[in-house]
């Protein structure tokens, strides 16, 4: 029996999945699961990108230890962030969070340089200040050795990658989350790039997913005594690869891959580059077979890991599973925070900046967890709402439904309380949609599954989706208009 091995890096946890296809149906067995720290150091905050290679080095030892043949290995990771090479190989520097501050106010920078409209134009993808195109800006602007001394920009996965066998390549799905790649040209953009100051010769050709992209280094085998097995790009984007586990049957469906973000949207044949898509700050994103992520990217459920970060602290600890049980016993409508708001962006006490949101709003504040659990989720819900309109404008559908994918469907209270805010069934499964997917796009490139919709087919064959109807809808209905009213988020047409 041989297996599939799915590396699945998310912002808060990384897991190593083994996956394996019989008669048809999808079989997963989690080797090994490890959470995925920032560490502040030096005044930056980092990913601690060789304690996750560790991780990815255990996980081989545990399916040694199972005493597995794998027939092959995939990655995937949250977008935007990167590693930089030096002539000689080496990485330079500890890669940099996407949440550190030095990119504040460089997208108004950059956009002195190339006009907003253009850089839309050219990439189709949302304005956020994590980008990396604002990331390197800021990295140039600042006479960084990442930009002196660089000679090849990869990206996590692919760095990763670099590590377990030598090779270098980026794979499509994630380049398109820098906003530095051009859907239309199918390659970097040079004439972005040259704009900040990066030298677009950093950046090697990127695959598409699917692409057997090199084996197990005789080294690394050697090292934690493994047999080697070959590596696939797959959709090396995390929500890439939630995107492809979808257990859609209809071609037009809309997902939410629900975890630290939230990303809410649907597949389509070609970006959608229109002005409305710009002014709605939408992204096409890179997909599978060609397709693309027509989405909204959404604060999500970090604004919740951080409160309990923070609680934590303070000498409170609570799981989420407890803080979900607090929320549905507070108060319903009490609070309504936008939030995709930038007080929310950062680390750090996320109740604090609930309670400057509600100041600045003129909002009484929440009082205790639950209180402040039930603003978060309900925004979100909101959001969703809003989003889920937009999508459905931009995409000219009616969606029947929302599946919802990721960590994040184990709070039923959150799937429940979509399903009332967006007035639609919500369809919840897999919570594992993005290593899945990973697997998904290996089995095709093995050819054990004909095509992504024979596989999404054995996806919705293999694991239960919980479904939630909207419940009673005319308080949601009239709450949503005071979430607007209060947040001055304007209406789909
Ligand atoms: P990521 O891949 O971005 O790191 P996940 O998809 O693993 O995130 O989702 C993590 C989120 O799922 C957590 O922040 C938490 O809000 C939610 N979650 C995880 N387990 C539970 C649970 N048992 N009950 C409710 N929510 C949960
Ligand atoms: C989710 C995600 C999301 C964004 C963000 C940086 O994990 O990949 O799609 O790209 O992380």
């Amino acid at each position: 029996m041989t297996h599939v091995l799915a590396f699945d890096l998310g912002a808060s946890s990384g897991r190593a999945m083994l996956g394996r296809l019989v008669d048809g149906k999808i079989e997963i067995e989690e080797l090994h699961r490890f959470s995925n720290d920032p560490v502040q150091a030096g005044g930056r905050l980092h990913w601690d990108i060789l304690r996750l290679l560790h991780e990815l080095k255990q996980s081989l030892l545990k399916a040694k230890h199972r005493g597995v043949v794998i027939d092959s290995i995939g990655i995937d990771t949250w977008g935007v962030d990167f590693g930089m090479l030096d002539r000689s190989g080496e990485l330079l520097g500890n890669p940099i969070h996407y949440r550190d501050p030095h990119t504040n106010g460089k997208m108004e920078s950059v956009f002195e340089k190339v006009p907003a409209e253009e850089v839309f134009a050219r990439t189709g993808i949302q304005f956020m200040s994590i980008n990396t195109l604002y990331q390197l800006a800021s990295l140039s602007d600042a006479g960084s050795v990442l930009v002196r001394e660089g000679r090849e920009f990869l990206m996590i996965p692919a760095l990763l990658r670099y590590y377990l066998t030598g090779e270098k390549h980026n794979e499509f799905s994630l380049a398109t989350t820098t906003q530095m790649f051009n859907p239309l040209s199918g390659d970097w953009d040079g004439r972005l790039l040259e704009a900040i100051g990066v030298d677009p010769a950093l950046f090697a050709p990127v695959v598409q997913p699917g692409t057997r992209v090199g084996r197990l280094s005789s080294a690394l085998c050697e090292e934690l005594g493994i047999e080697s097995a070959p590596v696939i790009a797959v959709a090396e984007h995390d929500t890439g690869s939630a995107v492809a586990a979808v257990p859609a049957k209809e071609q037009a469906f809309a997902y939410l891959s629900c975890g630290t973000w939230s990303l809410i949207g649907t597949e389509v044949a070609e970006p959608v580059l229109t002005e409305r898509a710009r002014e709605l700050n939408f992204t096409n994103e890179g997909g599978v077979y060609g397709t693309y992520r027509l989405l909204k990217n959404i604060m999500g459920l970090w604004i919740l890991q951080e409160c309990r970060r923070a609680w934590e602290r303070e000498g409170h600890s609570y799981s989420f599973p407890e803080l979900v049980q607090l929320a549905s016993a507070a108060e319903p409508f009490a609070a309504f925070i936008d939030v995709d708001d930038e007080l929310f962006l950062q680390p750090g006490d996320m109740a604090a900046q609930i309670r400057a949101y509600c100041a600045r709003t003129g909002q009484k504040a929440p009082e205790g967890p639950g209180a402040y659990v039930r603003a978060i989720l309900e925004g979100l819900a909101f959001k969703y709402r809003h989003a889920l309109e937009q999508t459905e404008e931009l995409a000219g559908v009616q969606f029947g439904g929302l599946h919802m994918v990721g960590g994040g469907i184990q709070n039923t209270l959150l799937c429940q309380w979509t399903a009332n805010a967006i007035g639609k069934t919500v369809w919840a499964g897999p919570t594992e949609g993005s290593a899945i997917g990973n697997m998904l796009v290996q089995w095709i490139t093995n050819g054990d599954l004909k095509d992504i919709w024979e596989a999404r087919r054995a996806v919705s064959e293999s694991f239960p989706v919980t479904v939630y109807e909207p419940g009673e809808r005319e308080s949601w209905n009239s709450a949503y208009d005071t979430f607007k009213a209060k947040t001055g988020l304007i209406d789909s047409i």
